[in-house]
């Protein structure tokens, strides 16, 4: 399928997904929340994808949502581009493959909101974050008022909310909002580098694990370890379970790379 902005390329194991509207530094307007929805779709069906990158195209990840659409939204209009958002970012925090969002520049209110609901950042050392949009007479809208403070704490969160303040990578990286920095030139090998890493271990495996940690994240540690104990069972009836434990007893190695997805 092709899209206007957002190009999606599959490199063996891995979807690279590069949001692209440079012009307007990749702001998301409702027709690329759309496509990306339809992306989420397209990589969720593909058996051969086992990860994601998520980048953006030129300086920018995203600047945020598209305020030239936003300006003359009605209560319905906003309500309706809220709930499109928050479809489209829930689809892809709840997507069965990991997501790494590669972080090449500015990642603004929606794009700090779309990044936080990937699995791991990693962020260029020209990167900036923040949530600015109390300066533009909003909240943030996109889930930023619940992943933020959940992901860095809610002090920390609620300075960046209230402020507006933009921080550098370096700072992003102190307070934990991304896990690592990387100079720009290498950052998207990087990012696949790991995309593969991860695609090369059980993916049945991977996905049951993602999805324990974010419904345990959710909950108190009694439902957390039960939750825990429900995905560990479940390996139990993959093929990958018994040929990657049989590879290691017989053959003194992990099965990494050669996982059946069964
Ligand atoms: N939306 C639309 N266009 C944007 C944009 C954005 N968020 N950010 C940048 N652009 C456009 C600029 O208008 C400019 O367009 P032209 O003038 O060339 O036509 C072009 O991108 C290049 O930008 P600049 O010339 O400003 O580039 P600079 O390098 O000088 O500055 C900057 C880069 C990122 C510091 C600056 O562009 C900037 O401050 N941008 C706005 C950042 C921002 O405030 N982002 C937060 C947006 S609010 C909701 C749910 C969620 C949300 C809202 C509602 N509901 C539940 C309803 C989310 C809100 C947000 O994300």
């Amino acid at each position: 399928m092709d899209f206007n902005n957002i190009i999606l390329e599959k490199e063996e194991k891995i979807a690279v997904v590069t949001i692209n509207r440079p012009k307007a530094l990749n702001a998301l307007n409702s027709e690329t929340l759309t496509e990306l929805d339809s992306v989420i779709d397209e990589i969720d069906k593909d058996n051969e994808i086992l990860a994601v990158v998520l980048t953006g195209a030129g300086k920018s990840f995203v600047a945020g949502a598209d305020i030239s659409e936003m300006k003359d939204m009605n209560v319905v209009e906003g309500r309706k581009f809220g709930i499109l958002g928050n479809k489209v970012f829930r689809k892809l925090e709840n997507l069965e493959k990991p997501v790494i969002a590669a972080l090449n520049g500015f990642t603004l209110g929606g794009g700090c909101e779309i990044a936080m609901s990937c699995d791991i950042r990693i962020a260029s050392t020209k990167a900036k974050f923040g949530q600015p949009e109390v300066q533009l007479g909003i909240t943030p809208g996109f889930g930023g008022t619940q992943r933020l403070a959940r992901l860095i704490g809610p002090g920390a969160a609620k300075e960046l909310i209230y402020t507006g303040k933009i921080i550098n990578a370096e700072e992003a990286y102190r307070l934990g909002l991304v896990n690592r920095v990387i100079e720009p030139e290498t950052l998207l090998d990087e990012a696949k580098q790991l995309a593969n890493t991860i695609a090369a271990n059980a993916p049945i495996a991977v996905k049951l694990a993602k999805s324990a940690i974010n419904r345990g994240i959710q909950t108190d540690i009694d439902t957390g370890v039960s939750i825990e104990s429900e995905v560990f069972g479940a390996c139990f009836s993959t093929e990958d379970q018994k040929e990657g434990m049989n590879t290691f007893l017989n053959d003194k190695k992990y099965l990494t790379g050669n996982f059946k997805n069964k």
